[in-house]
C-alpha cells in the first residue's frame, strides 16, 4: 500500500509540472547528502569526507542519515531515493524522530507521515515529504533544512563484499525517480533532480587498517613506497596493481584518489610514530596542515 501511495503522489506531481513557470537562477539547487555514524566499530570519517570501513572490525550495520541542503528554504515536496552498490545493503529505514528528536519539516511527526519505502530488489530506500494541498514551501522545524535528517537507515556490508570503493548516492530511475520541488509561495515552482547535483558519499572498504597496505600490522616505509609505486604506475597510464582492499587502505585522506598526498601523509605518520606519537593515522592526517 505504501508503494502505491508513493507512485500515485509522484504521478500527481508529474502532471502538475506542466504548469511550472518560475525559474530563479539565483536559487542554489537543493541537494542531498549522507553521513554515517563513525562511532560504529571499524568506521572512520576521513579528512576529505570519505568513509573508511575496516570490514574485519566492522561486522555490524553502519548507521546512516540522509539530509537535504536547501539554502533557499523553498522545498515544498521531497521525494528522495538512496541506493548503494549491491554488496552494501541498505536496511532498517526509519524517520529521524527516534534518533534525532525531530524531522526537518513541521507536521511530520511519525514514520508513517514521511512515507518511508524500502525497495529491496533495487537496494533502494525512499522517503517522501509531501504536502500536496499547499502552494507554499514546507515549514522548517530547525534553523536550517539540515538541522535534522530526512531519514535514517543502516548500511551493512555483505559477508562476501569485495574490498574497494562503494558509493551511497541518490537514485533516480524510471518510476523510482527522485525529485525536490521548490515553491515560491505564489503558485509557481521548480523541480530539481537531486541525483544530478548531490555528492555521493564515498565508502572505502578494506580488510586491513587504513594505510597498512601490506597488512602486516605496521605503518612504515614499505607501505609508503607501495603507495608511491601504485601512484607512479597510474600516472604513467599503466594499470594499478593494488587489489580493492589495498586501494581502499591507500586512500588515506578519503578524497577518492590514491596519490602522492596519501604517500606523504603516511610518510609523515611513520616519522611521527617513530617519535612515539600515539594518535591514529586518521586523526594525525586530519590534524595535519
Ligand atoms: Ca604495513
Ligand atoms: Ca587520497
Amino acid at each position: 500500500m505504501k508503494k502505491f501511495i508513493s507512485i500515485l503522489s509522484s504521478a500527481a506531481i508529474a502532471a502538475g509540472m506542466v504548469s511550472a513557470l518560475a525559474v530563479n537562477a539565483a536559487d542554489e539547487a537543493p541537494s542531498i547528502y549522507f553521513t554515517v555514524d563513525d562511532k560504529a566499530n571499524g568506521v572512520e570519517t576521513l579528512k576529505f569526507g570519505g568513509i573508511f570501513v575496516n570490514t574485519k572490525e566492522n561486522t555490524s550495520a553502519i548507521p546512516c542519515a540522509m539530509y537535504i541542503k536547501d539554502t533557499s528554504k523553498k522545498a515544498g515536496q521531497i521525494f528522495v531515493k538512496a541506493t548503494a552498490d549491491e554488496s552494501l545493503k541498505l536496511t532498517n529505514l526509519t524517520g529521524p524522530i527516534a534518533l534525532y528528536k525531530g524531522a526537518p519539516y513541521k507536521g511530520f511527526d511519525t514514520d508513517d507521515s514521511m512515507n518511508l519505502n524500502v525497495f529491496e530488489n533495487l537496494n533502494v530506500v525512499a522517503v517522501n515529504y509531501s504536502n500536496i494541498s499547499s502552494e507554499k514551501p514546507m515549514e522548517l522545524n530547525g534553523e536550517n533544512s539540515d538541522s535534522y535528517p530526512l531519514a535514517c537507515f543502516d548500511a551493512k556490508f555483505a559477508s562476501d563484499a569485495a574490498g574497494g570503493s562503494y558509493n551511497l548516492k541518490v537514485y533516480s530511475e524510471g518510476a523510482y525517480f527522485s525529485g525536490i520541488i521548490a515553491r515560491n509561495g505564489d503558485g509557481t515552482f521548480k523541480e530539481y533532480d537531486p541525483s544530478k547535483n548531490s555528492k555521493p558519499l564515498l565508502i572505502n572498504a578494506s580488510d586491513r587498517k587504513l594505510g597498512d597496505i601490506n597488512n602486516d600490522g605496521k605503518w612504515d616505509s614499505v607501505d609508503v613506497s607501495g603507495i608511491m609505486k601504485e601512484y607512479t604506475r597510474q600516472s604513467a597510464g599503466k594499470e594499478g596493481i593494488f587489489d580493492g582492499n589495498q586501494r581502499a587502505a591507500a586512500d588515506i585522506n578519503g578524497d577518492g584518489l590514491v596519490d602522492a598526498v596519501d604517500a606523504s601523509n603516511l610518510l609523515a605518520y611513520y616519522a611521527y610514530l617513530s617519535g612515539s606519537g600515539e594518535s591514529s593515522l586518521n586523526d594525525f592526517v586530519k590534524n595535519r596542515k
